[in-house]
């Protein structure tokens, strides 16, 4: 049984992209897979957050993950911070990650834009915290999007780095699980945009909490095209939103893009939104639900996730001591 590590910002509200591209198959892998599932506050906070709505968000996203079927008592879901191992390890890989490697991070060059001058150093170092996250388990997994990639392999670089310096054979190989289902969800405004938790517009994104008329609301004002829908994918090259709402509902409905356009070829926008609007509701209904019940009893989602960091310390703990005792700290006591 592989160990596999996924970790969420809690940087807003997990949306329709975060579901299809991670979360809906992060349920399915704790069918033959012992899973570790973070909120990951220490990541989120590279960039700044309102520290109120920083907690908000975290047990808000951790409600989510529950509802959409992540089970906190066979699997482990906890925040970050709650679990120092993380932080332990991210300062060592900091002296084993070499400057270079990070500089030639693309998620670092688009998210520090030409301000380099104004960005969190946090930012610079994110990626050495993401290969602690996953190497302070031992994980040799992990389900990420292809966006991701260049982040797993300076992970491997950093354990091969870190084995080579001190005569060890300590941080496993971690293999990225790039899913074939993997959905790739755009803005609602903007087809050349990913959905995005930050970004400013909230028309952008369909959040996992909206309520029915929100998603409706959204769905309808989301940006198409006067084209009608085609017979074929061929006939959505270049047609980035149009190609987006398709693909959101071939995932809702479990069916093929082919499927779809056969079913809505020719039609305006309008017929086809409504059915989507339909086909997510269907989906999505329940699970707003569940999180809202879950989110009535805050203080039952924070023992959720304390006893969630009480396990995964178990795990991390003597793996991040080890680590110390071999880069030559005394021991912790
Ligand atoms: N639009 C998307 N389509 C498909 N998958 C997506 N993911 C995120 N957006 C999309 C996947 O969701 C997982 C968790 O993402 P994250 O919270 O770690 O950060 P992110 O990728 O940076 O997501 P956001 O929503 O865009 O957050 P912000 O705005 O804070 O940067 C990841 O597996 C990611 O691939």
């Amino acid at each position: 049984m592989a160990r596999i590590f996924s970790g969420i910002q809690p940087t807003g509200i997990a949306h329709l992209g975060n579901y299809l591209g991670a979360v809906q198959n992060w349920v399915k892998l704790q069918d033959s897979n012992e899973c570790v599932f973070c909120l990951v506050d220490l990541h989120a906070i590279t960039v700044a957050q309102n520290p109120v709505l920083l907690r908000d968000q975290t047990r808000l996203n951790a409600a989510i993950l529950i509802a959409c079927g992540i089970d906190p008592d066979k699997h482990i879901l906890f925040h970050q911070s709650a679990v120092h191992a993380h932080a332990r390890l991210a300062w060592i890989f900091n002296c084993v990650a070499r400057f270079g490697w990070l500089s030639r991070m693309t998620q670092f060059k688009d998210k520090a834009g030409k301000d380099r001058e104004a960005v969190s150093t946090g930012l610079f170092v994110y990626p050495n915290l993401m290969a602690a996250d996953i190497h302070a388990y031992h994980a040799t997994q992990v389900p990420v999007g292809d966006d991701q990639r260049q982040h797993l392999e300076l992970a491997n670089d950093i354990a091969e780095k870190f084995n080579h310096d001190f005569g060890v054979e300590f941080f496993p190989r971690i293999e990225p699980l790039i899913l074939p289902e993997t959905a790739r969800v755009m803005s609602l405004r903007d087809g050349a945009k990913k959905m995005s938790k930050s970004d400013t517009s909230d028309q952008s994104r369909i959040n996992l909490t909206d309520d029915v008329d929100t998603i409706a609301l959204k769905i309808r004002r989301a940006k198409t095209d006067p084209e009608p829908l085609p017979e074929t994918a061929e006939g959505l090259a270049g047609r980035a939103e149009a190609a987006n709402l398709v693909g959101i509902y071939a995932a809702m409905t479990g069916q093929k893009t082919a499927a779809v356009l056969a079913e809505f070829a020719g039609s305006g926008f309008g017929p086809f939104k409504e059915k989507l609007v339909e086909a997510l509701i269907a989906h999505l209904a329940p699970i707003n639900a569940r999180a809202q019940e879950l989110l009535a009893e805050p203080a039952h989602l924070d023992q959720i996730l304390q006893a969630g960091a009480r396990r995964a310390a178990a795990i991390a703990n003597p793996i991040v001591d080890e680590a110390e005792r071999l880069v030559g700290f005394l021991a912790r006591g």
